[in-house]
């Protein structure tokens, strides 16, 4: 694969499950990702050595996850100046800690915090391809395409439905 356009970082490889849905979303868009296990608490200093090589070779968005005290994301915006998108991780207390770690950034190092879960991972990386799409018109047409493909599903799901009344 070519030069990663998308660096997807967690915190554990226990997030992997979750995280997963946001690379089926890359593969399917075709865009170029890496992915991490890095720590902000257990290992910071690899951390903040990955965002800066990635930040100046190629990666324009950063997509981290983490779970509980959830510091990840902030760590990776206190980094780079690229956008940072958070992913809050299922935990102990249902994921909200992790959102509440994730979502409230001090004003200045913005994190854009998606959902808890499955659903926050995979619109990670759709808002991800929605940046990258702002200079590729490929990706641009592609969501275009993905739009009218999810108007078709409720248009079936509407069909399934008045089949059974
Ligand atoms: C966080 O702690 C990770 O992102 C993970 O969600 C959580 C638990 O990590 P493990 O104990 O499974 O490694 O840092």
């Amino acid at each position: 694969m070519s030069k990663a356009q998308v660096s997807i970082l967690m915190g554990s490889d226990s997030d992997f499950d979750i995280m997963k849905n946001a690379v089926d979303i890359l593969k399917q868009f075709e865009v170029a990702h890496s992915v991490r296990v890095l720590s902000a608490h257990r290992s910071p200093a690899d951390l903040a050595e990955h965002v800066r090589n990635s930040s100046s070779h190629g990666v324009k968005v950063f997509i981290a996850a983490a779970g509980g005290a959830a510091h990840l994301a902030g760590a990776v915006a206190a980094h780079t100046t690229h956008p940072v998108l958070g992913v809050p991780i299922t935990s102990v207390l249902n994921g909200l800690d992790s959102l509440l770690s994730t979502v409230q950034m001090p004003k200045g190092v913005p994190v854009g915090t998606l959902a808890i879960g499955e659903a926050g991972a995979a619109n990670a990386a759709i808002l991800a391809v929605q940046i990258l799409a702002l200079s590729d018109p490929g990706l641009a047409k592609a969501l275009k395409d993905f739009k009218v493909s999810q108007a078709e599903k409720v248009q079936r799901g509407n069909e399934k439905v008045a089949q059974l009344c």
